[in-house]
């Protein structure tokens, strides 16, 4: 076995994550890639939750939690007071959350300390709902996804199809801010994580990048799955990789041979229902025309 005590993760194992959870998969690299030198102050989730049960930390590095809601004001205080005592230069600031404290909770700090244009990271771990608290529908949600707050029914109603609400583009709504690094990745690509937080580290003013972390419970499949899934969501042309500086985007992952919704929706519990009645099928088919759209609007295929 391995000695604990000279694995360098910043983020230590034995926190309480499930066994292939995608968050915690990815928070690690994200923390590896920052190194000591760096301030994270955390929004409540699962992230949060899993990793600092009272009094016990499984961060290797400066890490604060608060509320829910403001990380990203936590993390403009850290900013002055670092500021203020000229370590700035030298120490990283970084804000993080999941989506539901990114999308929807604690947006308001989050347009705040964008608009303020302060030298922070902000990253965010979407697994596509509230998944702490049991998982309910966040404004990250996809179409179609039964969650608590959107349970697949029986019938004819739209309300069957379990989510009927559109994904909110935090991508579009980041770059609007100005954002000099703006990008989009997924769990199934470690290393694309660690040369985004590279880069954004080396950029000045705020930064932002969002990725999809699959949750086994959630999405209800196996921790095996983890990877495959990130991987699948990204070659679907759902949840393109995405880089943009200075509000162009200079990178993306091209897609030559896309992978069908269906294969990726057929794989998670959260989407099974589709698959069994007519109005489910043509949902599908509304959901591939929105991966075909994110092909055409990014320029996957070229
Ligand atoms: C103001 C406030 N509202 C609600 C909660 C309850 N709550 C704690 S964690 C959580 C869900 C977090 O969801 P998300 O931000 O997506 O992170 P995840 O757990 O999915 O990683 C909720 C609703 C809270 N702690 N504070
Ligand atoms: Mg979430």
């Amino acid at each position: 076995m391995k000695n604990t005590k000279n694995n360098k993760s910043m983020l230590a194992p034995g926190h309480r994550g499930c066994a292939g959870c995608g968050e915690l998969l990815a928070a690690r690299t994200v923390a590896n890639a920052l190194g000591p030198n760096t301030i994270i102050a955390n929004g409540t989730g699962c992230l949060e939750v899993t990793t600092t049960p009272y009094p016990q930390s499984a961060w290797r590095m400066p890490w604060i939690h608060s509320l829910f809601e403001n990380a990203a004001g936590v993390a403009s205080g850290i900013l002055a007071a670092l500021k203020q005592q000229k370590k700035d230069k030298e120490i990283k600031v970084v804000a993080q959350g999941g989506d539901g404290g990114t999308f929807d909770i604690g947006f308001g700090l989050i347009s705040g300390m964008w608009e303020r244009g302060e030298n922070i990271l902000y990253v965010c771990y979407d697994n596509e709902a509230y998944a702490n608290t049991g998982m309910q529908a966040s404004g990250a949600t996809p179409w179609g996804s039964s969650t608590t707050t959107t349970p697949a029914g029986e019938g004819q109603t739209i309300d069957a199809i379990g989510s009927h609400q559109r994904k909110k583009d935090m991508i579009a709504i980041a770059l609007a801010h100005g954002l000099n690094y703006v990008a989009q990745t997924t769990a199934g690509f470690l290393s694309d994580i660690e040369a985004k937080v590279k880069k954004a580290v080396t950029m000045e003013g705020p930064a932002y990048i969002q990725i999809m972390t699959p949750c086994i419970p959630g999405w209800k499949i196996s921790p095996d799955q983890t990877l495959a899934m990130g991987r699948m969501a990204a070659k679907t042309g759902l949840y393109p990789q995405l880089e943009y500086i200075n509000g162009e985007l200079v990178n993306k992952t091209k897609i030559t041979k896309p992978i069908k919704v269906g294969e990726y929706l057929n794989a998670q519990g959260r989407f099974k229902h589709l698959f069994k009645t007519e109005q489910g099928k043509e949902q599908i088919k509304y959901i591939q025309s929105l991966a075909d759209a994110n092909i055409k609007k990014y320029g996957l295929d070229k």
